[in-house]
């Protein structure tokens, strides 16, 4: 099969996905990464895969940029607009199904750090409390005021900007930022102290970009950009090893390329690899708990409460018991004393 009519039977599968009953509220995937991992080429690469038009919907950077304080960015429904869709087929099919699109937020640039003020930050990003727009430079300066850990109580989550699913996006040539992965995975360890349950339960896939700088034939000596396909599987291996405990990582991470100047890619190629991504961004993955009900919560409450008075009661009893032993005990010494104290008075020692 050639990629022509691979690429169309995918769209036809993600038409069918988005059409059915799994696909109801559009999932909203969170983009990760370091600067210059490809996020922006991402959205305006999935852009042109729907619509067939290259727009620059997010600025792509230079990839040397290592800012932190960029903004985050929402991109509704993949960010494609009906009327620019050029495909009539694709128009026709879109018209009522574009809003199920994903939606994708593109926080730019995260520090490699595994910090109480990232994880809070990163904390924030998933529990849909950033409105798009927020700019993480003041959102930092607002931390620093406030204290940190104390953000939650300022924003008010909105559970329409809840992340769903997060995609790591890694480039192939570049440093793995562990300690951002590390910070990662500990927000998503955080669990419901009433219920014990992860309180974000979001899916996570590895993105590993810029596949096309993957050259199997090419000396990388002669080119400062391409790695050989030895290089490219150790940092495979190894961005897996780094996120071992978040699950099936290993079927979750795939090869990507954007469409850039210096591709060497054919548009079919690349958006092969674009639908297969989106295909698995919107099919259906591991059944996600209920959320708990306000009736759960005010049980669990009402059970804890309960919990905590009955271990006070049963404290304050063991304690009173032991001062009674010790009152006892004491009396009894005291006794004791004077008994022989007086047995040694009477017998006149
Ligand atoms: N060769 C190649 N370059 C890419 C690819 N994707 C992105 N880039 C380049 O990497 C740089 C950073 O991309 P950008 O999307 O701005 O990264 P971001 O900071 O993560 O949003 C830009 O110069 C892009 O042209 C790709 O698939 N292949
Ligand atoms: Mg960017």
């Amino acid at each position: 099969m050639s990629f022509e009519e691979e690429n169309d039977s995918l769209l036809e599968e993600v038409f069918e996905l988005l059409e059915g009953p799994d696909c109801e509220n559009p999932e909203v995937i969170l983009l990760i990464g370091r600067s210059g991992a490809g996020k922006s080429s991402l959205v305006n690469t999935l852009h042109k895969v729907l619509t067939g038009r290259f727009y620059t919907i997010a600025k792509q950077g230079s990839g040397q940029a290592q800012t932190v304080t960029l903004d985050l960015f929402r991109y509704d429904n993949c960010g494609v607009k009906l009327h620019r869709i050029s495909d009539k087929n694709t128009k026709e099919r879109l018209t009522n199904l574009l809003p199920k699109l994903p939606h994708i937020l593109d926080c730019a640039g995260l520090a490699d750090e595994n910090t109480p003020k990232l994880r809070e930050i990163i904390e924030l990003l998933i529990g849909g409390y950033i409105r798009p727009g927020t700019s993480i430079d003041a959102l930092e300066k607002k931390q620093e005021k406030c204290g940190i850990g104390r953000l939650k109580e300022v924003f008010k989550p909105d559970p329409a900007c809840k992340v769903s699913k997060i995609v790591f996006m890694q480039g192939c040539i570049d440093d793995i930022p562990k300690n951002l992965i590390q910070c990662l995975r500990e927000v998503l360890k955080i669990s419901n102290p009433a219920t014990l349950t992860r309180k974000y339960q979001c899916e996570i896939f590895v993105l590993i970009t810029k596949y096309d700088l993957v050259n199997e034939s090419r000396d990388p000596n002669l080119d400062g950009n391409g790695i050989s396909v030895d290089e490219f599987k150790k940092t495979e291996t190894e961005i897996a090893e780094a996120f071992c405990n978040v699950g099936a990582v290993g079927c979750n991470t795939l090869r990507w390329v954007s469409f850039t100047d210096n591709v060497g890619f054919s548009e079919s190629q690349i958006r092969n690899r674009a639908l297969k991504f989106l295909k698995k961004m919107i099919e259906p993955g591991v059944p996600k708990m209920p959320e708990p009900t306000f009736s759960d919560r005010l049980e669990e409450y009402l059970y804890q409460t309960l919990h905590k008075l009955r271990r006070a009661c049963i404290k304050q009893i063991r304690e009173r018991h032991l001062n009674c032993l010790s009152i006892i005990g004491g009396l009894v010494i005291a006794f004791f004393f004077i008994y022989v104290i007086s047995c040694l008075l009477r017998a006149g020692v």
